[in-house]
């Protein structure tokens, strides 16, 4: 007979089995069954996340799904866009509505530990920055009296502003959104004086959502790290695996110089981590359980996933115009895990701080 606490407990297993969302570790075979990856994006900025013209998700962000897309189902096009915003995205997320957020959500301790989440990896190191027009005649928070700055609601863009203006004493005030369009309309409509959000996004306004960039400045000043990248929920250990590597392959892939338009060499490479990468020594995808072509298929496919994160969001001028410098993907020695970026984004070019990545260490 059951003991009343081994009834109670098999109710209670019963009963979490039994409840939405409360079982989701099946996350690859549920995506082989639907024959696509539910991808949640929000509109991040141009070269980052947008619709273009043609109706399609472009941008880092976006090619982040089909690099997921590719790696597990074989076809970088196999991905249902969810469109999540900063208010949705974690509940989303967390209750199963995506498998995976690929937009610019900032790495936080709260957000990992506490939020039923995980972040995978650390795909671009923003950082929090201010853009102006160029009337205002400064470039320097500390000379601004009395500023008023736009910024969007539950965002880490709002605390850190917060918390900014209190330790540094500024008389600011703040307009705060509940979205990031109604945030830029406000600023563009000049009922701020200032705009802040990541330093990503900023460039992609100001070189693509304004008449003229040249009307607008982006401060050098950076108050806050932010490592931006995907987001799965955490009850599935093996789908949190996949989505990780798909992103250290990319970076990888990068580092080793293995591109679309080499891959031929490179698959007689003698490297040992290059024929690993590309399953000419096999035995890489079987341990995620996918096949042993998945990281080859994030360079061949035709959208060049792995390159896109390098450089077509960031090179073209048509796109953001930040180059991403020492910024690209890379391994410091030091590191257990792959770092995207040891230094602050940087719109002019070059390097203007550095900054120690502390969130993608274990
Ligand atoms: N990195 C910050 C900000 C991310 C964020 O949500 N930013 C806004 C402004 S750039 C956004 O993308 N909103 C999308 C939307 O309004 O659809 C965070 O994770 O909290």
């Amino acid at each position: 007979m059951l003991g009343r606490s081994q009834f109670l407990g098999g109710a209670l297993l019963i009963l979490l089995a039994t409840l939405p969302g409360a079982s989701n570790a099946d996350t690859l075979d549920r995506i082989k069954e639907r024959g696509s990856v539910q991808c949640g994006v929000n509109r991040s900025g141009q070269g980052l996340s947008t619709v273009n013209a043609a109706g399609e998700w472009v941008g880092f962000f976006v090619d982040f799904c089909r690099a997921v897309a590719a790696a597990t189902l074989k076809s970088a096009s196999a991905v249902e866009f969810v469109e999540l915003n900063q208010r949705t995205r974690f509940d989303a997320t967390r209750d199963g509505a995506v498998d995976l957020f690929s937009a610019n959500t900032t790495w936080t301790l709260t957000r990992d530990a506490s939020m039923g989440l995980q972040f995978a990896a650390t795909l671009y190191y923003d950082g929090q920055g201010f853009i102006a027009p160029t009337s205002l005649a400064t470039k320097k928070l500390k000379d601004l009296k009395q500023a008023t700055v736009c910024v969007t609601g539950n965002t880490t863009t709002e605390n850190n502003l917060a918390e900014y203006i209190k330790v540094n004493r500024l008389d600011f005030k703040i307009t705060t959104l509940t979205s990031n369009d109604s945030a830029v309309s406000a600023f563009l409509s000049r009922r701020c004086d200032l705009y802040t959000t990541d330093r990503l996004a900023l460039a992609g306004l100001r070189a693509a959502g304004t008449s003229k960039p040249d009307d607008y400045v982006v401060f050098s000043e950076i108050i806050s790290k932010e490592p931006l990248g995907p987001i799965v929920r955490s009850d599935d250990a093996a789908w949190f695996t996949i989505v990780k590597w798909v992103a250290f392959a990319m970076i990888a892939a990068e580092e080793k110089g293995v591109a679309s338009t080499n891959l031929a060499h490179m698959r007689n490479s003698s490297d040992p981590e290059i024929r690993r990468l590309l399953g000419v020594d096999p035995g890489l995808g079987k341990a995620l359980g996918l096949d042993e072509a998945w990281a080859a298929r994030l360079i061949e496919q035709p959208r060049r996933c792995a390159e896109a994160l390098g450089r077509a969001n960031f090179r073209p001028a048509e796109a953001v115009g930040v180059t991403r410098g020492r910024c690209a993907f890379r391994r410091a020695p030091s590191d257990r895990g792959y770092t995207a970026c040891s230094r602050g984004a940087d719109i002019a070019g070059k390097v203007t701080e550095s900054r120690i990545l502390v969130a993608a260490k274990g």
